[in-house]
C-alpha cells in the first residue's frame, strides 16, 4: 500500500516544478551556481563566471535533474536586498545557502543571516543544504569546519541538513549537491505542504 502511495507521489513530483531557493551574503558565489547549473542541465550554456554582475533582482534557471523539473530563485544578497528573501519561503521546497568558504571574516554575518531566514515559519520544514563554495581557493575552510561554525547538528534538529564543498566557477561537487536536494525534497513533506497552499489560494 505504501508502494503505491509513494508511487503516486513521485509521479507527482515529476510533473511539477520544485522551486529552490538560492541565498546567502553577496559575493558568496549564488549568481555563478545558478550559471553553472543552467550550463550542467541544459542545451542553453550559462555566463562563465567572468560575465556575471552583482544580483540586484532576480535570476531564474529552469533545467530538469533526476527526471524531476526545478526552478532555482537567485536573490540578492546585499544587506539592503536580504528583506526581499521571506517573499520566496512560502513557495520553496528548498533553501541553499551559499557561502564563500574562503571569506571566514564574513561566517558570523552569514551564520546570522541563515539563521534569521530558519527562525521565518515560512520556512518550516524546508531541507537545507548549506554549500561551502569557492573550494579551490587556498585555504578555503573545510566543510566539516563549517558545519561546526553553522552549528549544523542543531539545525538539523528541525529539518533535513547537509554542509557540502563545491566550486561553482567549475562546476566541482555541484551535480552531488543537487542530488542531495532531489532527493530530500522528494522525502520531504513539504511538498505536500506546498500543494495543499498552491490549491487553496
Ligand atoms: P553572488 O551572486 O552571491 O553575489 P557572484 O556572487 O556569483 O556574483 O560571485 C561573486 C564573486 O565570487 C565573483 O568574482 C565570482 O567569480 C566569484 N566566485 C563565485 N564562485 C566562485 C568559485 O567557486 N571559486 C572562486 N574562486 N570564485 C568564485 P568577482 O571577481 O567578479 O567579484
Ligand atoms: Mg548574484
Amino acid at each position: 500500500m505504501f508502494g503505491l502511495f509513494s508511487g503516486c507521489f513521485e509521479a507527482l513530483l515529476r510533473k511539477e516544478e520544485l522551486h529552490v531557493l538560492l541565498i546567502g551574503l553577496d559575493k558568496a558565489g549564488k549568481t555563478t551556481l545558478l550559471e553553472r547549473l543552467k550550463t550542467l542541465y541544459t542545451d542553453l550554456p550559462g555566463l562563465e563566471a567572468d560575465k556575471v554582475l552583482p544580483t540586484v533582482g532576480l535570476n531564474l534557471a529552469h533545467f530538469q535533474a533526476l527526471g524531476i523539473p526545478l526552478l532555482c530563485w537567485d536573490v540578492g544578497g546585499a544587506a539592503g536586498l536580504r528583506g526581499i528573501w521571506s517573499k520566496y519561503y512560502g513557495e520553496c521546497h528548498a533553501v541553499v545557502f551559499v557561502v564563500d568558504g574562503a571569506d571566514r571574516g564574513r561566517f558570523e554575518e552569514a551564520k546570522a543571516a541563515l539563521d534569521r531566514a530558519l527562525a521565518d515559519p515560512d520556512l518550516y520544514g524546508a531541507p537545507l543544504l548549506v554549500l561551502a563554495n569557492k573550494h579551490d581557493v587556498v585555504g578555503a575552510a573545510s566543510p566539516a569546519d563549517m558545519a561546526e561554525v553553522f552549528g549544523l547538528v542543531q539545525l538539523s534538529e528541525m529539518r533535513p541538513c547537509s554542509m557540502q564543498a563545491v566550486t561553482a566557477r567549475t562546476g566541482e561537487g555541484v551535480k552531488a549537491a543537487v542530488q542531495w536536494l532531489v532527493e530530500n525534497i522528494k522525502k520531504s513533506q513539504r511538498s505536500e505542504l506546498i500543494r495543499r497552499r498552491m490549491l487553496a489560494q
